[in-house]
């Protein structure tokens, strides 16, 4: 990994996660600095109300390499995870959901995938590729993000074919989102940036989706529908060629 030194720019978004914030920055810390990695976490926390933002705050004033964003309110998790990308210092940006259902451990894996190859733009860690070990998703897990992929295969047939495209843990350049307008609704960063950004590449790698064990989900129904609306306006943008999508 030493000849990764362009710097690496973390985002974690986080919503009352105040059960879960220390332990995965103690994970992330670990693993990056163990692997010689060059490093910067961004906490983007949108006020939790059980303080995320100042256990986090804590830890950054132990830890320079560690930041934190307090949003004073509520705008979502994509839109979160656009803030720290815009305030990152690395040329290699990643997110992390703060719930401890991505490895940490699986980070220099991918990163080591960028640094393999010069063409691959981005490299997303997949719950579904061969290889990946069945995890033990819920029936509504798995039915959001596999309804997900199928609807958005149907409304985007431009964008290459993916076997995750609703993963929340990926890493990309930088310059894949340069000047690029990201205006993400709900929870789907990464299909903003497979529609708007410039890559060549995209390489994916296993990982298992661990249960969540401290904390309680976000993502409900209403969420799926912010998702499904977000699809369609893609979709209809796409049809009408007020946007490219690739
Ligand atoms: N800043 C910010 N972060 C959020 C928001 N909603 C969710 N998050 C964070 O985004 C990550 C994913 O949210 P989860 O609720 O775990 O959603 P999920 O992983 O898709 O769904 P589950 O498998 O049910 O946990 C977590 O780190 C949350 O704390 C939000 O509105 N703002
Ligand atoms: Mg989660």
């Amino acid at each position: 990994m030493n000849k990764f030194n362009q710097g690496f720019s973390l985002v974690i978004p986080t919503y009352n996660e105040a059960a879960n914030i220390e332990d995965l920055c103690s994970l992330v810390v670990n693993v990056l600095s163990k692997n010689n990695i060059d490093f910067e976490v961004i906490i983007v926390d949108d006020n939790s109300p059980d303080q995320t933002w100042l256990i986090a705050q804590k830890i950054s004033a132990k830890d320079k390499r560690i930041k934190v964003i307090r949003r004073m309110n509520k705008k979502g998790l994509a839109t979160a995870v656009v803030e720290g990308w815009k305030n990152a210092k690395g040329d290699i940006l990643g997110v992390i959901d703060s719930d401890l259902q991505q490895p940490p451990e699986a980070i220099p894996f991918l990163l080591d995938k960028l640094n393999q190859d010069e063409s691959v733009d981005i490299v997303i860690a997949s719950r579904n590729i061969k290889g990946a070990p069945a995890s033990k998703r819920n029936i509504w897990r798995r039915f959001v993000s596999s309804s997900g992929a199928f609807i958005c295969a149907f409304l985007l047939p431009k964008l290459p074919r993916l076997s995750d495209p609703m993963s929340g843990f990926f890493v990309l350049r930088k310059e894949v989102i340069h000047n690029k307008a990201l205006s993400p609704w709900g929870y789907k960063i990464l299909l903003e940036v497979l529609v708007r950004g410039d890559y060549k590449k995209i390489s994916e790698a296993p990982y298992v989706f661990a249960e969540r064990k401290k904390g309680g989900s976000k993502a409900g129904i209403k969420q799926y529908l912010i998702s499904f609306l977000y699809f369609l306006k893609l979709g209809v943008q796409s049809r009408m060629g007020l946007k490219s999508l690739r």
